[in-house]
């Protein structure tokens, strides 16, 4: 079988991941070790035992614990060191990465000291591995406007080191709507915006993504199948969803890859793309994703396999050249 080498060897962005997500198990004792923080884990293998999740916040619950090992920038480096070489890996060629400052700010650590980390890890990733790589901020949806305008205003010295913003963390219950003013502001900006809808949240969410944000990507959007109006908006307006399977099953969105919907938002003439979203707790990294999605749903063929990938470079923030001389 052909297919998985295929899609293993292909070039391919990545545009939906979440560089805390990429914090392993062994990562994560290593930084508590050195920082001196106490885990509630006894372990790696305790840690690992608890991903075992039921829906989103069963997840966000373990994944802002996890966090709570980086302080320092070189944690921040390392991590998205350990990502982009492990990226490079499965041949992504771009890379677009979220960050949640409020998860760090909030427990003390100054915006500097994440973005300074971060960034000088994605400067050395394209010097070293030729990957290029650019930060999206992302604010926290669970927390007020008010909190997301503060984290705006500490990241406005840094506005030359991300490339735009995003809203993830708890969706339901906290529509984009909540994020309409702080948004305004980030466009004024020249900043790109991107948002989580749809993940577990109904198609109304969507569409205040698009109509209220001005959300230029959904990420998830997998619950558009739900609203035929709103598919042909996303298929004739050439709105891209970074779709994240192996999430999707982990987070119970749907009972098993063969259940994904990722063959109808393709079939439907969407601009979806693949991606790992949390992939140290997901069980795969964007390769992984691939192999085991295609593998899953017979109907996907080498002619998908170079949609998608063709898809990441077309639904990339990269300059148009650049995606050009991808594909
Ligand atoms: C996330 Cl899977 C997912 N959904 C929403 N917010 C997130 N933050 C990190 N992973
Ligand atoms: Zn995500």
């Amino acid at each position: 079988e052909r297919l998985p080498a295929l899609l293993a060897a292909m070039p391919k962005a990545e545009l939906h991941i979440h560089i805390e997500g990429s914090l392993e198990p062994e990562m994560i004792f290593a930084l508590a070790r050195r920082n001196g923080v106490d885990l509630p884990y006894a372990n790696v293998e305790a840690l690992r035992r608890a991903y075992a999740f039921t829906d989103l916040q069963s997840f966000l619950d373990i994944y802002y614990a996890g966090a709570s090992v980086l302080l320092k920038e070189q944690d921040f480096y390392d991590m998205a060191s350990a990502y982009l070489a492990r990226a490079a890996m499965d041949n992504v060629v771009h890379a677009e990465i979220f960050f949640d400052p409020q998860t760090h700010t909030a427990r003390g650590v100054a915006i500097d000291t994440v973005i300074q980390g971060l960034h000088r890890a994605c400067v050395d990733a394209r010097a070293e591995l030729g990957i290029s790589a650019s930060l999206i901020l992302s604010f926290l949806r669970h927390l007020s406007e008010e909190d997301a305008f503060a984290t705006l205003e500490q990241a406005l010295p840094w506005m030359d080191k991300f490339i735009g913003v995003g809203l993830d963390s708890s969706e339901l219950g906290h529509p984009p709507e909540k994020f309409a003013r702080v948004f305004a502001r980030c466009r004024e900006l020249g900043l790109h915006v991107v948002a989580h809808a749809g993940e577990e949240g109904p198609p109304a969410y969507i569409w205040g993504a698009l109509d209220v944000l001005k959300a230029e990507r959904i990420d998830h959007g997998v619950q558009a199948v739900h609203d035929a109006a709103l598919m042909r908006r996303l298929a004739e307006e050439r709105i891209p969803l970074t779709v994240c399977p192996l999430s999707n099953l982990k987070l119970c969105v749907f009972p098993s890859l063969a259940a994904h919907n990722l063959p109808a938002l393709l079939e439907a003439g969407l601009v979806a793309t693949v991606n790992s979203d949390d992939p140290a707790y997901f069980g795969g990294y964007i390769n992984a994703n691939f192999i085991q999605t295609f593998a899953a749903l017979p109907i996907l063929t080498a002619r998908h396999a170079w949609q998608l990938a063709h898809n990441s470079f077309e639904a990339s923030f990269a300059p148009q050249a650049e995606k050009r001389a991808w594909g």
